[in-house]
């Protein structure tokens, strides 16, 4: 079976959530992001020689990194016809663009320096503030329609339903945008992504990882 390194409570979390949602066995490896270590010793970098997660490693050997496209992968392994979606449906390129917009627009943009403990407070200020036209797009989005692609959660769902997992600790707070906001309690309260938000909470603790700073 395809197996994700997974580190507790980050981006990973994103690829772990598609797979609960869409029904699509995978191992798990946990990692400690902080020590760069797979619980069975060996080191991150050996597997991706930039120490980032996602991963995921198949069974011929095959490595797969980048969150996006690990996303992708699993989707497309997924038996559930209202969570696939195949690149002959025009929604396939409306998932792309929403994957695309979480990886540059909310995750490397804003978390990448929010979460980094070197920038200074007032960049992590400027920062912070390309979010609300952000979160007005994602608003306007989502005025008429309850997941990102329409009726049905999706790959891109997952990954902005993690966007929001650490994005109180990120100082982020859509509450003033109704739809958004409504949206984030829809995903965050959805079973599967609380099972698995929770299971990461405890993780993280347990490997002293301390994955969500205060910022
Ligand atoms: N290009 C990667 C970057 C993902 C990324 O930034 N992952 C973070 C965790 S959310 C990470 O591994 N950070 C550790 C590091 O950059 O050293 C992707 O798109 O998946």
């Amino acid at each position: 079976m395809t197996t994700l390194m997974h580190a507790p409570l980050t981006c990973s979390l994103a690829a772990r959530i598609a797979a609960a949602e869409g029904g699509v066995p995978l191992n798990t490896e946990y990692l400690n992001l902080r020590t760069k270590t797979l619980e069975n010793g060996a080191s991150l970098y050996d597997i991706n020689p930039l120490g980032q997660v996602s991963v995921l490693s198949f069974e011929n050997g095959e490595i797969l990194t980048e969150t996006s496209t690990c996303l992708l992968w699993i989707q497309s392994q997924s038996e559930n016809s209202s969570f696939r979606r195949d690149p002959a449906d025009p929604e396939y390129f409306q998932m792309l663009r929403w994957i695309a917009f979480c990886a540059t627009e909310l995750h490397k943009q804003i978390f990448r320096v929010v979460f980094y403990p070197e920038a200074t407070d007032s960049v992590k200020d400027k920062v912070r503030d390309l979010a609300p036209l952000r979160f007005e797009v994602l608003n306007k989005h989502l005025a008429d329609r309850p997941f990102l692609l329409g009726d049905n959660f999706s790959a891109a769902d997952a990954y902005l339903a993690w966007f929001f997992v650490l994005a109180e600790n990120a100082r982020l707070n859509p509450s003033e945008y109704e739809h958004l906001n409504a949206y984030r309690t829809r995903v965050l309260s959805r079973p599967l992504i609380r099972a698995l938000v929770e299971s990461d909470r405890l993780k993280d603790r347990q490997m002293d990882q301390q994955i969500i700073p205060e910022v």
